[in-house]
């Protein structure tokens, strides 16, 4: 099984409000399809989710109590689900969209079997980074902590991060093709623009997932053949993470 992340940074345009890129997902559709891997996606915000969060005060780490922001940011969360389900669909994928909710407790992460019956009926469950009740109020849960809680639960072998640049850049904006528990603190001090952690989050849930076994690649979504590459376990464009106790 292969957890595929679709960071909000290539499934829209983070610059531009409600910007979509149906071309870019449908061609990740077609290349997902092609391989027949089995695939769970989770997708980000982008600009949709993000900034709505932000005009609300809500983030993954405080949150004002804002009923109309929580409202507000699923909707929009949703609409960007429905648009990038559209999209699978035409690429040949068959997706089946869910809420993470089930997958935020013990006892919804050990009873996955209805994920697994679906991708075994030829359908690619997707889900995204969602606003969720927890002890401290409404908070934002990032895909990124979504696909590694994914990829723990159903002993991933791999997870591909899908994003607008060649995989993880070091600060002069160079790809560094591996990355491993050293980098990940240089990065923790990155600043980001997110709603939740950007790439310091990324890495920091990568590093977690390697920990526990699951192989994990940033790719382009701009490099396709790339990402099918990624998929396949082939060498590829990119950044691949080390396994920590190995250093
Ligand atoms: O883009 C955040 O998910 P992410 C989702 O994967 C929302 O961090 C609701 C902004």
């Amino acid at each position: 099984m292969t957890v595929v992340k679709l960071g909000g940074s290539i499934v829209t345009d983070k610059k531009v409000a409600f910007s979509y890129r149906d071309g870019v997902v449908r061609s990740l559709g077609r290349a997902i399809a092609a391989s027949r891997e089995r695939v769970v996606l989770v997708h980000g915000g982008g600009s949709f989710g993000h900034p709505v969060a932000k005009k609300y005060g809500l983030s993954s780490r405080s949150s004002r109590p804002s009923p109309e922001g929580v409202a507000e940011t699923r909707r929009v969360m949703f609409e960007l689900d429905a648009r990038i389900c559209d999209s699978l669909l035409a690429s040949g994928v068959l997706p089946y969209a869910f809420s993470p909710y089930p997958l935020l407790t013990a006892a919804g992460r050990k009873g996955l079997s209805w994920l697994r019956s679906a991708v075994g009926a030829g359908l690619t469950p997707v889900t995204f980074g969602d606003v969720i009740l927890g002890d401290r109020g409404f908070t934002i849960i990032s895909g990124d902590t979504i696909s590694m809680q994914l990829s723990r639960s159903l002993g991933a072998s791999r997870c591909v991060f899908v994003m607008d640049v060649d995989g993880v850049l070091d600060d002069s904006g160079t790809l560094m093709r591996s990355i491993g528990p050293a980098e990940s603190r240089r990065l923790a001090r990155k600043s980001s623009s997110d709603a939740t952690g950007g790439i310091a989050l990324k890495v920091r849930e990568a590093l977690r997932m390697a920990a526990s076994g699951t192989e994990v690649a940033f790719v382009s979504g701009f490099r396709p053949r790339d990402f099918s590459k990624a998929l396949k376990r082939l060498s590829f464009h990119g950044t691949t993470v080390r396994v920590p106790s190995r250093e």
